[in-house]
């Protein structure tokens, strides 16, 4: 069987994966946006489907001021005895909590906090116990993956919580799960931090508080050593067994803008690899415990064929089961109408700032993208500035704007770079519409106003200025339409995504 990585495109850190019935469920990291924790459904876990999101309630989550990168950091999804949970971390909240719901497809519950520190956390339902574990310090203040038994019923710590795993040495230690397979319960882990030298390394033992042992090929998973592969930071996984008794293993890792250029904007994505077990009951994963492009699976080994990949061009668009929006938005600003058309009421809150401002997008999925907007240049008003962006964060994004009103509107290209606002070009159009694009390579992004019929290029930048190597932080680029306008009786814009 063969199969392209990433299996899931665009920035969908920290993947976790469940199994229930004939489907395969799994959940991503989303910080500062809303509706946070995207979920997925696949039946054979290299197609996958986003179904919506964990947290689609105000109730649930509130994002207020959440800075960039900050908010939700890695869930994990478990389904036991009919029902599925989510677990996962606040940074700029109340910290540990989690999510049930007894019906996939509908909405989950409100929270249930743990009284544990740490980031990552995860569940494993073992018989009549729960056990609860993160990263960070324990009771004693050891360091490492520390576990605790919880009662899943209020999320009440029943037992002490005690440090199981200090890792191979890497720093970061983080991102566990357990399982317990057979006589062993195996921990996986993620050392070395999610950047360039990320790895997964593999424990087990036969008692869930410990000793654990160390599996002797640590790291299981790693691209460290590849220098200039396209695939880099791979770590950060989760397994899960299918019908035919073939495990499976998803983790994150990023695709670099080209060989030499160690930069990624398109965020980490969800990479899907074959593991197989040994007879000394330790397991193997991936090409020789490398994330590759190109998989071709056998039962006892694969394959994998090299660069370039078949990545094909993306027509970006705004569906709103994927779409997202920035911290806590106020939906009353946003109207949607037939073929296409979006209709956005702009508040004082700036896409320079941290605020609420009225933004709806979705990932760039591919290095190769075109997205294409109109404005009703009619429903603009002298107090409107609106338009399309490659958004990073804040204070790293490349928009077209958009301002005037119907006998004489402006298009400008600007460029946000570390905070500082360059407008490039603009042009002055008439007529009804002001039509934007902003085209992508692995490289470059450029920003187009349309002029009597032809495209003009207000804008083009280097792609690696919206990189995490550059911007920092975890996220990955999302493509949006944004408006903003200070006056008390603000009009609803009204866009049409081509
Ligand atoms: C996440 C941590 C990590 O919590 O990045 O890749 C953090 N690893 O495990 C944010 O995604």
């Amino acid at each position: 069987m063969k199969y392209i990585n990433p299996v899931i495109r665009g920035f969908y850190p920290d993947p976790s994966v469940c199994k229930a019935g004939e489907y395969f469920y799994l959940v991503c990291s989303s910080f500062q946006y809303f509706p946070a924790l995207p979920l997925f459904r696949s039946k054979n876990m290299i197609d996958w489907e986003q179904i919506g999101h964990c947290i689609t309630r105000k109730s649930q989550l509130d994002l207020t001021d959440c800075r960039a990168s900050g908010g939700l950091f890695a869930p994990t999804i478990r389904y036991n005895n009919g029902r599925f949970y989510v677990v996962v971390t606040n940074t700029d909240g109340d910290g540990n909590f989690y999510l049930y719901t007894d019906d996939i497809e509908g909405e989950w519950s409100e929270p249930i906090s743990v009284d544990r520190g740490g980031i990552d956390p995860s569940l494993l339902f073992d018989g009549d116990k729960t056990y609860f574990m993160s990263n960070g310090e324990d009771d004693f203040g050891e360091s490492g993956i520390s576990l605790c038994e919880i009662d899943i019923e209020t999320g009440k710590v029943l037992s002490p919580c005690k440090c199981i795993c200090k890792g191979t040495g890497g720093r970061f230690i983080e991102a566990p799960h357990l399982y317990h397979i057979g006589e062993y319960y195996y921990l996986l882990v993620a050392e070395g931090g999610t950047e360039y030298g990320h790895t997964e390394t593999l424990f087990r033992s036969k008692e869930p508080f410990g000793e654990y042992e160390s599996c002797p090929h640590n790291p299981i998973l790693t691209n460290r050593h590849l220098g200039g592969y396209t695939v880099q930071g791979a770590g950060h996984a989760d397994i899960v067994c299918d019908d035919n008794g073939q495990w499976w293993m998803v983790n994150l890792a990023f695709r670099q803008i080209t060989m030499w250029r160690q930069f990624h904007h398109l965020g980490r994505e969800v990479f899907l690899e074959p593991v197989y077990w040994q007879e000394d009951g330790w397991f193997k994963v991936g090409a020789d415990g490398t994330s590759r492009i190109e998989f071709d699976v056998n039962e006892s080994s694969c394959t994998f064929s090299t660069d370039p990949a078949p990545y094909p061009e993306e027509k970006w668009s705004l569906d709103t089961k994927t779409a997202c929006y920035l911290r806590c938005p106020d939906y009353d600003n946003y109207k949607f109408g037939e073929n296409g058309e979006i209709r956005l009421r702009g508040t004082a809150e700036k896409l320079t700032g941290r605020g609420n401002v009225t933004f709806i997008g979705d990932r760039q999925h591919e290095f190769e993208c075109a997205a294409a907007v109109e404005v009703d240049v009619k429903t603009l008003n002298s107090t409107t500035k609106c338009g399309l962006t490659a958004y990073m964060d804040e204070n790293n994004h490349y928009d077209l704007t958009v301002s005037g009103n119907s006998e004489k509107t402006v298009i400008s290209g600007v460029i946000n770079i570390g905070g500082v606002p360059i407008k490039m070009n603009e042009i002055t159009v008439s007529g009804s519409k002001a039509e934007l694009m902003i085209k992508t390579t692995a490289e470059s992004y450029k920003l187009y106003g349309k002029n009597e019929g032809e495209w003009q290029q207000l804008a083009a930048m280097e792609s690696k200025y919206l990189s995490s190597e550059v911007c920092e932080g975890f996220t990955g680029v999302v493509i949006g339409i944004f408006c903003e306008d200070s006056s008390d009786n603000a009009g609803y814009v009204s866009f049409t995504v081509n």
